[in-house]
């Protein structure tokens, strides 16, 4: 699968920034091309600046709003964002536009933190204006959740992410959840956290684009996971993870292919690297509420057997037991054995129902407050009301 990937505001910028750089190494290593073009849309020069593998012309690295905020950013207000973005949306439009190749492009992902300001507005204004334009290819979200400390700390942020939430939901194919605060490790500093956070949330993303664009015959699997696939998966709320198992390179002497116990082993390995992506899914979610999922099983040739592929598909159904179930060999790799996860069309995520409520309430909360500052505004004007201005 082909995707021409989307960053808007600091959060998205930079998740986007590690798509080009998986890109690069598709293209190095395995002579893929799965990532069509790469662009960071911000109101922030310095953002934009900061980022590292997307290229660094202006038609990559889009300023927004330039003129209103003098390229410093809106200051977590949204809905700033978001006029921002309706105003120099086009900016966006003629640079893909001029994509080599975007004919190739089989889907849009769009990706923002859901608390800031920039991203959290640009991105379903963005979404929109790219389903109308490209009315034949779906546009995916992937939107970081905040860190707990974030919603305690800053009010502001929970509003932005329930009107982020629902705007998404409402326009586009599918919304990838990417929770922040499951990654979070300790002894590591923010920064590298960050950057350690970003890799992760891409790494599910590496084998399963790949997988339908191989070329070479070798590495073609039994059961190819293609776009096709993809996009009949990726429905609403959707999440995703990526579990791995070291394997041996070097085969003990006299250990038959064949053999029993290498079987059972091999078996072993898979359901362990699927439960590692379960374990890891980018958002807590209950599997029971997925109406579609998907997963890829990559790993040496060797490794797969037909009775791995039946049971890893039983470990899945057996938790997304309400879910239509597609899968995909993809013999690639050494050494390692790896299963991504897709669990999509969730009926009922708690987290996103969390924020809706919590919204409403900061809703009512400020709007008492802001009622409370008229009334003591009131005071004053009637307390001076008989002197004489100066104006
Ligand atoms: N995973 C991840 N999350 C991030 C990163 N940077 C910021 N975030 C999260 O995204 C949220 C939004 O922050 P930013 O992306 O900086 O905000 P912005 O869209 O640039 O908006 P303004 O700066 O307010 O104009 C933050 O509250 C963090 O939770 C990042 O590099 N990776
Ligand atoms: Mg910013």
């Amino acid at each position: 699968m082909k995707l021409t990937v989307i960053g808007c505001g600091q959060c998205g910028g930079r998740i986007a920034d590690q798509f080009a750089l998986l890109g690069k190494s598709t293209h190095v290593q395995r002579g893929i091309e799965a990532v069509t073009n790469v662009l960071a849309v911000n109101s922030d020069i310095a953002d934009l600046s900061g980022l590292s593998h997307i290229k660094s012309d202006y038609q990559h690295r889009i300023l927004i709003g330039g003129q209103k905020t003098g390229g410093h950013g809106v200051g977590k207000i949204n809905e700033l964002g978001a006029e921002l973005a309706r105003e120099d949306g086009d900016k966006l439009i003629e640079s893909i536009s001029a994509t080599q190749r975007f004919f190739e492009t089989d889907a849009f992902l769009v990706i923002a933190g859901a608390a800031g300001g920039t991203g959290s507005g640009a991105l379903p204004v963005l979404t929109q204006l790219l389903k109308e334009r490209y009315m034949h290819k779906p546009v995916y979200n992937l939107i970081a959740l905040p860190f707990r400390y974030e919603e305690m700390t800053e009010e502001r942020s929970i509003y932005n992410v329930g009107t982020c939430l629902k705007s998404a939901y409402l326009v586009a194919d599918a919304v990838f959840l990417v929770d922040n605060q499951r990654y979070i490790e300790k002894n590591i500093s923010i920064r590298n956290n960050l950057a350690k956070i970003n890799y992760l949330i891409v790494k599910p993303f590496y084998n399963l684009l790949c997988a339908g664009e191989e070329i070479d015959s070798k590495y073609i699997g039994s059961r190819v996971l293609d776009a096709g696939d993809i996009i009949q998966t990726l429905v609403g709320w959707t999440v995703i993870g990526y579990g791995e198992v070291k394997i041996p390179r070097i085969r003990l002497l006299g250990e038959d292919k064949l053999h029993f116990r290498k079987k059972v082993t091999e078996t072993q390995k898979g359901v362990q690297a699927m439960d590692k992506a379960i374990g890891e899914l980018s958002l807590k979610c209950d599997a029971s509420d997925a109406r579609r999922a998907l997963y890829l099983l990559t790993a040496p040739s060797q490794e797969m057997n037909m009775d791995l592929i039946k049971e890893l598909s039983a470990s899945l159904k057996s938790i997304a037991t309400q879910a239509i179930i597609r899968s995909g060999d993809y013999p690639r790799e050494k050494g390692l054995l790896s299963v991504s996860v897709v669990l999509s069309d969730l009926i009922n995520s708690r987290k996103v129902i969390e924020y809706f409520t919590k919204t409403i309430s900061y809703i009512s909360i400020t709007k008492r407050r802001r009622g409370q500052i008229e009334y003591e505004h009131r005071g004053i004007e009637e307390a001076f009301k008989d002197i004489p201005s100066l104006l």
